[in-house]
Parts: C-alpha cells; structure tokens; sequence
C-alpha cells in the first residue's frame, strides 16, 4: 500500500485569465486581468482607455486555450490526470458583473470543457473567482469595497451552480482571498485600486479599503457556502489561501513575535474566518495597528458562521523569513519579497525554495482545523528552452516538484489528510505578477512568447513523463 489515499487527486491547475485568451470574444467583458499590460502589470485609468498600438494585454490572447481546449484537456488526459483545477472567467457569464441575465455563449463555452473533462474521466475544480473580477464593479464600487458586491457575486454562483450540476462537484470560492491582507492584492484580489496606473506592487497602500473589501469577501464565499450546501449538497465548497510560511530570522525572542504577527495577518486571518466562521481573537490587534474599523452589519456573524468550508486549499511556492528589525534585508523575491534564507537557493525570481517547508506547512494547517487539504499550486517559475532536436529538458522543474512531492509523502505519514495535488501551471500560461511567458510552469511548453509572437504550439517537456510516471505510480516512483 502506498502512501497516498487511493482516490487521490493528482492534476494540474491554471485560472481562466491566465490561459484562456479569448478576451472579448462572444459576448465576453473586461476582468481587472484584462486591464493590465504586460511587463509592469499596469492598469489603465479607465475601462475605455485606448489601447496604444503595440501595448500588450497578456490576457488578451494568452495561450487561446479558448480555442484549444480539446488539444490541451487531451495532453493532461494523456499524463493521467485525475482532476483539473481552473476558474470560470467571471465576465463570460456576466460581462459586467450587473446583468440581470447569463451570457449563454459563456457558459456554453465551459460546458463543452467540463464535458470534454469528463469524456477523459477528469474531476474538474472550479475557481468561482480567480482574478478575474468584472472591470465594470471596480469602475462603479471601487472593487470589493461596495458590499453591493456580495449580490452580485451571488448571482454568478447561482447562474453556475444551477448550470454545472452534475459536472462540477468541487468549488474554490476565492483565489488567493489573502491577497487582500496585502497592498498587492488590491490590483487583481479586492479590485480596490479605480484609476491606478502602476506596477502591482507599488500600489498605494489603503488598509481601511483592502480589509473592509476582505469582509465582503468572507461574506460572499460564506453565503456561497451555505447556498450550495442548502441546495447541491454533493457540492465541495474550499478556500484557497495563498500560503507563504515564514519563519523568524533569528531565535530572538522579539523576531518570534514578529513573525507570529505576520503569519497571523498575511496566512491565517483570512483561513481562521473560512474555516471557524468567525473572526480570531487577534483581529481586532491587526485592525488597531492599521487604525481601521471594520463596517459590519446585524446577521454578518451569523453568515460566517453558517459557511464555514469543508476543505483548505492552499499555493505553497516558497517561504521567508520575518526579522524584528525594521532595517533588515526584505530580499529581492519578485511580488513577495521576505528576508534571503541563508539554507535555501531561489528561483530565477527571487521565491526561495523550500520543500521541506511544504510539510511544515501542512502540519500546520492541518493541526489548527482538521479538515482535509489540497495544495492547488506549486511549482517553479524557470526559463525554459527547446534544444536543437526539439526537446526541453527541464530537469530543474522534475527537481522541484519531486522534493516537494516527497515532502508531502512525509506530511501523509505525519497524519495529514491530503486529497489531492494541482501543481501550478501545468500548461504554460501568462504570469500573474509580471505578465511574462517567459515565466513558465508547465509541463507542456506553449509557443507563445513576451513580445506576444509565437505559432501557440504545443510540445511536451521532459517533466510531461515524469509526471505521467508519479501519477501512474500514486506518487511512489519520484
Ligand atoms: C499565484 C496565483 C496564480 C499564479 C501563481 C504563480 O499567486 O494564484 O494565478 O500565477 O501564483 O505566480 P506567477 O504567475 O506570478 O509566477
């Protein structure tokens, strides 16, 4: 008997805006995604800016999955995956957020691509909401700031849960919700920034705006929850938080404290209210230091409670370390910057890579809420490249997710009840920091390149039988 459950879900994950391309194609709107260029990650002022000639919208075209979908579900079949992680792009159901009605031509679309799933026995699991926030609500409400919001977001799931029933069982309500607790999160998370026109990480910093944004979150995933559960109750509602463990720099008493205040604000505020359906004891202290008060209504405690989900879905890339000194190195890590760990080496992109730091994690997670968990995304952000004879030996790739794997084996026998693995990417697709291609994950190379050329082909890589050959082996031959 080997390691992992038997039913184990092995796969691999990408979100709608990062793949599909198709932006604005039968019937489709503008997502805060599409918004934004490519390099700088910037957003224009207004949804009607002109797009200059020769500025590139990676979402616009990305890998056309929307046009290749058959191709590329086939390739993933082909692996052996058991379950497919993506998101349905928001503004293909409603273009704007505000319609009264679905745009039939947008969930056609995910029909034929959770029937082509299901033709290849491959279990989809659904983002509802991936980054991919209608532009329009950012325009009118300032993102997720407007609590008018939660309607509208109910009116998305309603609209998708009454259409994929019987196709889709498990659902993610919020890509990444911890965003949010980041000024970062507030380009392509809360939607919180109307008329910001920079790099995602130089966003001015409004906590008031990005925390009460979280509350209408936590109330929309909650009611979300309780909605499908009162009515489609084979559904499997999770969180998805994205889990950047850090430790503390030193074993300086006050470099412990440090880090327990950030984990608590940037892991476990958001998961503490999704999983216990209540705020921990410690937020009012993250509220303080911010100096916000939180708008709440009579019967907000009541939804929390009430929708509290049935498994923890996390991203685990890398970890950090937390010093108590302000004038401490903060690393040079693109997006999520944290101390340089003198035990690990880091990416190309300045992540530093941790695999041991995956079983810890898992330990963690489980220890606190004991319920079962799946990691949604991990994996390496290289530069790959084809060899003369047409292959792409990324064998660096095979080695980071092996070590990871393994490190999840140990999780297992530790006591963790892991039901499944989506390593990032699995196609290669647009990067959501940087809007490179150069960035890629997959283990099927896409001809698509930065300067936004490329014939969109598809070839395997090395780790494509790698892959092949762990799923085949429920994760014993690494
Ligand atoms: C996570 C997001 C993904 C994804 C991934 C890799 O934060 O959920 O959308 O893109 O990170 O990040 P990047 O694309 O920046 O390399």
């Amino acid at each position: 008997m080997g390691t992992f459950r038997e039913d184990f879900l092995w796969g691999g994950a990408v979100a709608a805006n990062q793949f599909e391309g198709a932006w604005n194609v039968d019937g489709k709107g503008a997502s805060v995604s599409d918004m934004c260029t490519n390099g700088s990650h910037t957003v224009p002022k207004r949804l009607t800016t002109k797009i200059e000639e020769g500025t590139l919208y990676p979402s616009h075209e990305a890998i056309d999955f929307y046009h290749h979908y058959e191709e590329d579900i086939a390739l993933f079949a082909e692996m052996g995956f058991k379950v497919f992680r993506t998101s349905i792009n928001w503004t293909r159901i409603f273009p704007t957020g505000m319609e009264k009605e679905p745009n039939e031509a947008g969930l056609a679309f995910y029909d034929k691509v959770f029937d082509c799933c299901k033709k290849h026995g491959i279990e989809p699991l659904v983002t509802i909401s991936h980054y991919e926030l209608p532009y329009a609500l950012v325009e009118k409400y300032n993102g997720w700031e407007g609590r008018e919001l939660i309607e509208y977001f109910m009116n998305y799931c309603k609209a998708i849960f009454a259409r994929y029933e019987g196709k889709v069982k498990y659902w993610l309500t919020f890509n990444e919700i911890n965003a949010g607790t980041m000024p970062l999160g507030a380009v392509l998370s809360t939607g919180t920034v109307k008329g910001y026109s920079g790099p995602v990480n130089e966003v001015p910093d409004k906590p008031q705006e990005r925390f009460q944004a979280l509350h209408h979150q936590f109330l929309a995933s909650a009611l979300a929850v309780k909605y499908a559960h009162d009515n489609y109750p084979e559904y499997k509602l999770g969180n998805m938080i994205c889990f950047v463990t850090s430790y503390p720099a030193t074993c300086n008493p006050a470099d412990i404290i440090a880090n327990q205040e950030h984990m608590r604000e940037v892991n476990w505020y958001c998961s503490d209210v999704q999983v216990r359906g209540e705020y921990p004891a410690y937020a009012k202290s993250i509220w303080d230091k911010h100096g916000i008060t939180i708008k709440m209504e009579p019967g907000d405690d009541k939804i929390l409670k009430e929708g509290a989900v049935d498994f923890y879905t996390f991203s685990y890339y890398m970890s950090n370390i937390i010093s108590s000194d302000p004038k401490a190195d903060k690393g040079d890590g693109n997006l999520i910057a944290g101390g340089r760990n003198p035990y690990l080496e880091a990416s190309d992109w300045g992540w530093q890579i941790d695999p041991q730091g995956l079983r810890y994690t898992l330990n963690e997670i489980y220890d606190r809420y004991r319920i079962p968990l799946m990691v949604v995304e991990n994996g390496l952000g290289a530069r790959d490249e084809i060899e003369a004879d047409g292959s792409i030996n990324d064998d660096y790739r095979i080695d980071y997710l092996r070590k990871h794997i393994s490190e999840m084996r140990e999780a297992v026998k530790d006591g963790v009840d892991l039901l499944g693995y989506t390593p990032w990417g699995c196609i290669d697709l647009v990067s959501a920091s940087t809007g490179e291609m150069a960035k890629r994950y997959g283990f099927i190379y896409v001809e698509k390149y930065d300067d936004g050329t490329g014939t969109l082909a598809r070839r395997k890589k090395k780790s494509f039988d790698w892959y092949k050959q762990v799923i085949a082996s429920n994760g014993e031959d690494l």
